[in-house]
């Protein structure tokens, strides 16, 4: 059975976090991750036949005991389910080459737990997709400092507050949060050497509910304009922004609102909408559920439910840092076939 469990999780600075329940937490059995270990050993490598491999997943992840398969699956077809769910106690690879120092991906990577855990999970939620500005259009995205984006807005960063965002996608329509995944799986293969860089997730439910009136109405508004994400103007732009039409930051019914928000960069039209954004970040941190990752432990996040983000931490650039895996997942691909690319039809531009 699951319950709300915030024991292993900090809250965020504020005191206002309502007692909703939009964190759940599920706890695999020691026999129940044995199993599903050695079932996932038997696939192998994913990307030679990445539609078969999937398959394979399905079948072995359709082995769990069936309340815990419910609830992964709840998270990922529900509206009103939480919009983040850590799971604990998953398979690791016997033995982690070291952390790719250039952010990845590992050539020496020889066993494929840690991929058929993201994917698998990643599949009872949607299909994977690649984005071809985004880790090169691969499906397994290696979240890794390095030294040369420290300081950015990216996941790549370490040495600055990651602040609340969703993951978006730039779009030439005009709108990077239509074509964006609906959900991320971040996986932790190894933590950072002192076991402090934190994931916080803010759900637009207590964000709302935390926010003033009049605050939030100016959120709901078309006052704000988001940054393309640093990997697209960092390759396509030389670093300029690249902005989307304006658009609310918070939207859809009151009851199930889906909020955005872009972590390189949010140009609010007006003063009010200025105000308003700042106070939305620190609501979110008011509000925010968080994790230190570690080896086994995946986070499944929504990424139409509420924002992320991530703490400081030292990264040493010596094959020890903190390791992450990550898919974009949408629920369903027919929707953004405008931007598929003609090498992969899970590979979008
Ligand atoms: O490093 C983390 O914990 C989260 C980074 C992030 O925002 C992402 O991978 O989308
Ligand atoms: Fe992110």
């Amino acid at each position: 059975m699951t319950t709300f469990v915030e024991s292993p999780l900090e809250t965020g600075s504020g005191d206002s976090r309502p007692a909703t329940a939009t964190f759940a937490e599920i706890n695999l059995p020691d026999e129940v991750r044995d199993a599903l270990g050695a079932g996932l050993a038997t696939v192998g490598r994913p990307d030679t036949d990445i539609d078969r491999a999937m398959t394979r997943y399905l079948q072995v992840f359709a082995g769990l005991p069936t309340e815990l398969l419910q609830q992964i699956l709840d998270f990922g077809r529900h509206i009103d389910t939480p919009g983040v769910t850590l799971i604990n106690n998953l398979p690791v690879d016997p033995d982690l080459p070291s952390t790719p120092v250039d952010g990845g991906p590992s050539g020496v990577k020889e066993t494929f737990i840690a991929e058929g855990v993201l994917l698998g999970l990643s599949g009872l939620l949607g299909e994977p997709i690649g984005v071809t500005t985004e880790k090169a259009g691969q499906l397994v995205h290696d979240v890794i400092p390095v030294s040369g984006g420290s300081r950015t807005q990216t996941n790549q960063g370490s040495e600055v507050f990651l602040n609340f965002h969703s993951d978006i996608t730039h779009d030439v329509i005009g709108r990077y949060d239509v074509a964006n995944p609906d959900f991320l799986v971040l996986s932790c293969l190894r933590a950072d050497h002192e076991g402090v860089a934190g994931t916080y997730y803010a759900d637009a439910r207590d964000v709302s509910a935390a926010l003033a009136p009049d605050v939030l109405e100016v959120l709901r508004s078309p006052l704000f304009r988001l940054n393309a994400p640093g990997s697209y103007t960092r390759d396509a732009a030389a670093d300029a922004e690249v902005l989307s039409d304006p658009v609310p930051l918070i939207s859809g019914t009151r009851e199930y609102p889906e909020i955005v928000i872009s972590a390189n960069g949010v140009r609010a039209l007006t003063s009010g909408a200025q105000a308003a954004l700042d106070r939305l970040q620190d609501v979110c941190g008011a509000v925010a559920h968080g994790v230190h990752l570690r080896p086994g432990q995946v986070l499944l996040i929504n990424n139409r439910k509420g924002v992320h983000a991530r703490s400081t931490f030292t990264a040493r650039y010596d094959g020890l840092d903190r390791w992450l895996q990550r898919t974009y997942v949408r629920r369903n691909l027919w929707d953004i076939r405008y931007r598929v690319t003609p090498e992969s039809r899970r590979v979008h531009y």
